[in-house]
């Protein structure tokens, strides 16, 4: 069973507290809260990004639990597990009710003929209103066509941090029991014949230095045992497969899951989820088989990317001080390797070899890879992203769009809808419990929620949140008005001195701090006005041997504006690029000196008039 649902509904904190009522836990364990978000990235951020394995027992039945992530940007991790499951538990916020990405995991689910089980969670929340959501996601289910069976699913009302489940809101609930028995009762048991020939699709990929690649999925059909000498066959289309280039290969290990551990077992059957390796070719929708009979499966169909960004080497003058890895062929090899694993993800080659254009599913999608890369120890550069266009029917272009849902206290809906207006946006829909808090949905393309939302926090002082995902393509809908406020670049190389931001600071917002390394051509703050300023931050303050007052020595410096990647990412215009290294994350000007540039931007405004 997986459990799908919007970002932060409270899926793998229902985990835990499944894990725990199971018995999963040694008496007196210490275990984290969260524990199944076990990558460094994920407890940073407190979201999960990566769909993962677990199981329970209860009564006497194996639950496979497949926990997914929430978040738009980390679709594809949900479309590649649902493969895997023959259940899924619909995850509703009691008091958000479905959301965008709850309209797209339960439409994928219901598509692939799951039967649901809802539960209403959060139900501790004080403006929970379980009963309204109840009926609104019935509503969603009648809008995505489910089957009759798929309407007729039990709903259940959690609360993940409770730890409680019940199916009558007047009678409390005590522990997850309800919910242990709607999956009992409701996920059907795996249906593929343990006596049949070996078949297993590969839903995920792992890696030990150990064992090296490692190949996880549920044995769709028949038996497997360590040993064994089985087919990974090539991708391509279902059916026999006839020419004998697959690689066979004997099973080295084996492991089921239980609560957080693998075990090591000699033999898995149909129906059973395991990790499986002795393959050096094994890849994230591949089939294993046994050898005398090669039937692959059909492959794991995730949606296309939506938006792309150019990789490049990096090439400013402080290049490969930081990194480890910092050639064109490192950089290439690692974007080629996490396309085995991450599906929604592609890479392209351009006309340059230091440059490949990577394209995902969002700016999260994009920066949690670059995030990651640097961790390891790669520098790189990286471009403004831009949407991937389509042609329409009649050769029109076609732009991806969003729908974008805005939770925000009344006073604010207003400069929310003003803002929103010049980025080509059209509410589709308003509504206002009386609460206080407005929810307005939008269908925008999605260039034109680039760099909105840190001006949507700062409009709405932290108290609006926002959340979009791809709708469709629609009609490109024209220029749009880019970055509103200039930047400062560093006219020269050294390093930053206070006296010098203490004058620039008024007209400015700095991104560098007194001792920072800069270069010519690098962002080192924004300007409080549209147009770019070439300015020295690095300049001392001249000796005289007048005394100064002590004003003048201590100047009190702003904090400078913290840039993240994701950040970055919105904030950059097409001239500018990111400079990503392992200990620093800068923004500078494609063309560095101040020279080239006016050249260019001379250029620029001669191809215009003409
Ligand atoms: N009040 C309340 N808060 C909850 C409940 N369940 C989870 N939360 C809180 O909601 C936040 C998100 O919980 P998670 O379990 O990480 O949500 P998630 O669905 O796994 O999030 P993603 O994996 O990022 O999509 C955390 O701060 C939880 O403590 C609940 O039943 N009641
Ligand atoms: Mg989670």
């Amino acid at each position: 069973m997986a459990i799908i649902a919007h970002v932060d509904h409270g899926k793998t904190t229902l985990v835990d507290q499944m894990l725990r009522q199971a018995g999963a836990f040694r008496a007196n364990q210490q275990v984290e809260e969260r524990v199944m978000d076990s990558n460094p990235l994920e407890r940073e951020r407190g979201i999960t990004i990566l769909a993962k394995n677990t199981a329970v027992r209860w009564g006497g039945v194996k639950i496979n639990i497949v926990d997914t992530p929430g978040h738009a940007d980390f679709g594809g991790e949900v479309e590649r597990i649902l493969r895997m499951v023959d259940g899924v538990l619909i995850l509703v916020d009691a008091a958000e009710g479905p959301m965008p990405q709850t309209r797209f995991v339960t439409r994928k689910a219901l598509a692939l003929g799951l039967r649901p089980i809802v539960a209403i969670n959060k139900i501790d929340r004080a403006d929970a209103e379980p009963l309204r959501v109840h009926d609104e996601v019935l509503g969603l289910f009648i809008d995505l066509e489910a089957t009759h069976e798929q309407l007729d699913a039990p709903f259940l009302y959690t609360s993940s941090r409770a730890g409680t489940a019940t199916t009558e809101l007047d009678r409390p609930g005590t522990n997850l029991e309800p919910l242990f028995q709607a999956i009992v009762d409701h996920v059907p048991e795996p249906k593929g014949d343990p006596d049949g020939p070996f078949q297993m699709l590969v839903s995920t990929l792992d890696h030990s230095s150990f064992l090296g690649r490692i190949a996880i999925g549920r044995i769709e059909r028949g038996k497997v045992r360590v040993g064994d000498e089985v087919a990974l066959l090539p991708l391509g289309a279902p059916g026999l497969v006839t020419e004998e280039t697959f690689e066979r290969n004997r099973v080295t290990k084996l492991y089921t899951f239980d609560g957080l551990n693998r075990v090591e077992v000699d033999v898995a059957a149909a129906g059973d989820i395991v990790a499986l390796s002795g393959f050096e070719t094994i890849e994230i929708g591949k089939t294993f088989t046994a050898v005398e009979q090669p039937e692959r499966l059909a492959g794991i169909a995730v949606e296309e990317p939506t938006i792309s960004v150019d990789f490049i080497v990096s090439n400013g003058p402080f290049a490969g001080r930081e990194g480890k890895y910092v050639t064109s062929r490192q950089l290439k090899d690692r974007l080629y390797r996490e396309l085995e694993r991450n599906v929604a993800l592609r890479v392209e080659e351009t006309d340059s070899p230091d440059t490949h254009a990577v394209s995902g599913r969002g700016e999260l999608h994009l920066g949690i890879l670059m995030e990651t890369m640097r961790r390891e120890g790669y520098e790189f550069q990286v471009s403004r992203p831009r949407v991937i266009t389509k042609q329409g029917p009649g050769g029109e272009r076609l732009e991806p769009y969003e729908e974008l849902t805005v939770d925000v206290p009344e006073e604010y809906m207003g400069v929310v809808m003003e803002k929103l207006g010049p980025r080509r946006s059209e509410m589709t829909e308003m509504r206002n419990p009386g609460l206080g808090m407005v929810r307005l949905t939008f269908s925008i393309p999605a260039r034109g929620l680039f760099g909105y939302r840190s001006e949507f926090l700062t409009d709405t002082r932290g108290t609006g949140i926002m959340h979009h995902r791809f709708l469709d393509y629609g009609p490109w809908a024209g220029p749009l008005a880019g970055r509103k406020r200039g930047v400062l670049v560093a006219d020269r190389e050294g390093a930053v001195v206070a006296y010098a931001l203490g004058n620039l600071q008024e007209r400015a917002q700095m991104f560098v701090t007194p001792g920072d390394l800069v270069y010519e051509g690098m962002v080192a703050g924004e300007n409080s006005r549209p147009g770019d300023l070439d300015v020295n931050v690095t300049k001392e303050k001249k000796l005289t041997n007048m005394r100064t007052t002590a004003s003048d020595e201590n100047v009190i410096l702003e904090p400078p504006r913290q840039i993240t990647l994701e950040y970055a990412l919105e904030y950059i215009e097409e001239d500018e690029l990111i400079e990503v290294t392992p200990k620093n994350i800068r923004l500078r000007k494609r063309v560095l000196t101040a020279n080239d540039r006016k050249k260019a931007a001379r250029a620029a405004r001669v191809a215009d008039a003409s």
